[in-house]
């Protein structure tokens, strides 16, 4: 797999020996230059950011006010600064693409809107950091092995690229890649195992000092809504783009639980 401007992306195998020493794996995009993965020292198990202080009392939260913001307020446009990232989620062909086997609907529109978004947060100085569900061909998270989902994003496969008119960001995060569920850009658990795993994202954001995450992307019910639960849990001034987001709603009505979920959580909606 290919990305325009950068060289060969993991394949399977690759990404599978990988995960046997480390699963922590973030790549950056570097036009022309080829992509160099980069490895964080240590398998990363990063604990929950406590919101209580050492006497069990709630500690204050910076997002006290949009905690009581339901998805019905109307949302602000998101701004952008040196201090943001952009994380994009999982816009890969499985999810964005008509063909793909857990296609979105209106899928096509989160790919004109993300664009947007990368583009306003390049201008703005913003990291812009893609994600993608990266499976190996067995995992307990597909339907046929025990789990949930019928077989899709499965390392090196036209299914996981990204989508073709995305945008490119600046770092790739791969997740799932050792049979975790993996819905959240920033955590992994494995769904029998209950091992959790850092993706290396919390890390890469903390290194160059970023406060903030905006996140879009597929989809508003799984992989944003946990990226944007684990931002806030990790103390990031948290918004998800409405605009930019769609869901894949098993149920009906899942999209619209998760936006509230997000918004009770103290996540803005931008
Ligand atoms: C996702 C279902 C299964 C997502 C990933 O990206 O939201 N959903 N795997
Ligand atoms: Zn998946």
């Amino acid at each position: 797999m290919v990305l325009p401007g950068a060289g060969a992306l993991p394949t399977a195998d690759s990404a599978l020996r990988r995960m046997g020493e480390n699963r922590t794996f973030v790549v950056s995009v570097s036009c022309g230059a080829g992509v160099a993965p980069t490895r964080p020292p240590a398998y990363d198990v990063r604990a929950p950011v406590s919101h209580r202080d050492s006497a069990g009392a709630a500690r204050p939260r910076r997002h006290d006010r949009r905690c009581r913001a339901r998805s019905s307020f109307p949302s602000v446009p998101t701004t952008y600064d040196p201090h943001t990232a952009l994380v994009v989620v999982d816009v890969q062909n499985d999810f964005a693409d008509p063909e793909g086997s857990l296609y979105v609907p209106e899928a096509g529109a989160v790919v004109d809107a993300v664009n947007t978004e990368v583009e306003a947060a390049h201008r703005a100085g913003a990291l812009v950091v893609t994600t993608q569900d990266w499976h190996p061909a067995v995992t307990p998270h597909f339907a046929k092995d025990g789990g949930t989902w019928p077989v899709h994003c499965v390392a090196g496969t036209w299914g996981a690229e990204l989508h073709p008119d995305l945008a490119p960001g600046d770092r790739q995060v791969f997740k799932g890649v050792g049979g975790e569920d993996g819905y959240s850009g920033f955590s992994m658990v494995h769904p029998v195992t209950g091992d959790t795993a850092s993706t290396g994202l919390d890390d890469l954001l903390r290194q160059r000092g970023l406060e903030r995450v905006v996140v879009a992307g597929l989809a508003t019910d799984y992989c944003v809504k946990e990226t944007a639960l684990d931002a806030v849990r990790l103390g990031y001034d948290t918004t998800v783009v409405l605009a930019a987001v769609r869901p894949v709603e098993l149920e009906p009505g899942d999209g619209q639980r998760a936006v509230d979920v997000m918004a009770d959580a103290g996540v803005a909606l931008g």
